[in-house]
């Protein structure tokens, strides 16, 4: 890391393209899937879209100024593929490609580091309709976008991550059915899902070599330790099958180029066939990741499977259901309910020393890779006072006890160089719409969408200021 030109610790936020960008048909942009899916699915359960959103197309400037003036030195952002290439294959449209060089260079012009993910959930229509992910040339088609965007950013992006939580978009997909195009329970398409995503990501990786880049590389991955419930008969068994379910399909092959060598047994367990060809072990090989991202927001909390059949649940609705996060994996494991840990109002376990056990247990396992906290946030329903601004004293003490718990495991040797707030500003939620708000500086978007500083804005400056310097 020392070689890099960069800081030696990254603080930051982060935003998806599709979240904050708006001008959904702008400037030649193509559809992306979450465009059509939230023009016309009657499973859009809040019936919001992102064709406005924070507008950040167009106010992209004072938002990075705001993040500058914070004291962040880097952000952490996506390129729409769509506004790359409008159809995901061939012709490139230079205004989008304008467009990214414009963000691009605000970051530089403000002493920001880019941090640039390539694929954030928002896969061209034109090639959703050819099966996505679920195509056996989508790794082609994504290693040809992301040689496009190296070749055009790659002089000033020196940190690039392939795709952002292969393992949780996978799931919304196919499994809990919230993510277009709703599949549910579908553990054929949820492995075949991972498997691409991580092939693609390889293949970039690779490409990114071949090309001479010489920045960083790696995946984000959304980072849940697996613990086990200490009442499970079976820990070691629960806790193999977890991890496999949760962490492992992704890890192994961004760490260790290759696929978890228990896959195929428990793919057998699963009754899953998993589409392979020759060769893509070379390309696993070849595309070991320069780091790893981590997403942390809470953990894998297991016991054993008691029986039933395969199912998953989640709470898209907040305050006003009770209904928790959870899952049963046939034959594997089951989540389970720890009744001592306090949960938000999506069900969700508040556990800021998870963030330790997260990245200990990678230092452990693989061997301390370089790691960076690319999202950690909360998610809360918040009303401003009179002035506009935003009291969030209790995203403030969720994420101070997060942060230290990641200065823990530094202290002890994690190679942690990098933590990113899940979010730069208010955005869309991707099943939760505009109410559920994670955002450093409240986006009012029934007026004219003014931007303002929360209180955690101004306690996240001193926090990175006190760190700067010790
Ligand atoms: C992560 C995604 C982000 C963001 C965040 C919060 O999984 O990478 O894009 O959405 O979760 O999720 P949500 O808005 O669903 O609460």
């Amino acid at each position: 890391y020392a070689n890099l030109q960069l800081p030696d610790f990254l603080w930051g936020s982060a935003t998806a393209a599709y979240q904050c960008e708006g001008a959904w048909d702008e400037d030649g942009k193509g559809l992306g899937e979450w465009d059509y899916f939230n023009h016309t699915s009657a499973k859009n359960i809040n019936n919001v879209d992102g064709d406005v959103s924070c507008d950040f197309y167009h106010r992209y400037e004072e938002d990075i100024r705001l993040l500058a003036d914070g004291g962040q030195n880097t952000y952490r952002f996506s390129i729409a593929w769509s506004r790359i290439l409008p159809n995901g294959v061939g012709e490139v449209n230079e205004e989008g490609v304008a467009f990214y060089n414009r963000v691009i260079d605000c970051c530089v012009e403000h002493g920001v580091v880019p941090n640039v993910t390539l694929f954030h959930y928002d896969l061209p229509y034109a090639l959703a309709c050819k099966g996505g992910w679920l195509n056996a040339d989508v790794a082609k088609w994504f290693c040809d976008y992301a040689k496009i965007c190296f070749e055009r950013f790659g002089d000033r992006v020196k940190v690039w991550a392939t795709i952002n939580e292969p393992h949780f978009y996978s799931y919304c997909v196919n499994m809990l059915g919230n993510y277009p195009p709703n599949r549910s329970l579908d553990m054929q398409s949820f492995m075949q899902y991972q498997y691409h995503l991580m092939l693609a990501s390889s293949l970039a990786v690779r490409a990114y070599r071949e090309m001479g880049g010489d920045g960083i590389i790696g995946v984000v991955h959304d980072g849940g330790v697996v613990e086990v419930d200490p009442t499970a008969e079976h820990p070691e068994e629960v806790f193999r099958g977890a991890d496999f379910m949760a962490n492992r399909m992704i890890l192994v092959p961004c760490l260790q180029g290759r696929l978890p060598e228990e896959m195929d047994e428990m793919l057998q367990k699963l009754d899953v066939l998993l589409y392979r060809v020759p060769g893509d072990e070379e390309i696993f090989a070849q595309g070991v990741g320069d780091y790893i991202g981590l997403n942390v927001y809470c953990r894998e909390y297991a016991t054993d499977w008691r029986g039933g059949e395969t199912q998953v649940s989640a709470n898209n609705k907040g305050g006003s259901s009770k209904k928790l996060e959870g899952k049963v994996i046939a034959p594997l494991y089951q989540t389970t309910c720890d009744p001592d840990v306090p949960r938000n109002k999506w069900g969700r376990e508040i556990l800021p020393r998870v963030m330790y056990s997260t990245i200990m247990d990678i230092v452990d396992r693989y061997d301390n890779p370089l790691i960076f906290i690319t999202e950690n946030g909360h998610g809360a329903y918040e009303d401003p006072d009179a002035e506009g601004v935003v009291h969030d004293e209790e995203r403030i003490e969720v994420l101070g006890q997060f942060v230290e718990h990641m200065m823990r495991a530094r202290a002890e040797g994690a190679n942690v160089h990098g933590y990113y707030v899940w979010s730069t500003m208010d955005l869309y939620s991707w099943i939760n719409g505009y109410q559920k708000r994670y955002g450093l500086v409240r986006i009012d978007f029934d007026n004219n969408l003014a931007r303002v500083p929360k209180k955690s804005w101004y306690w996240y400056r001193d926090l990175i200021n006190g760190y700067l310097n010790q």
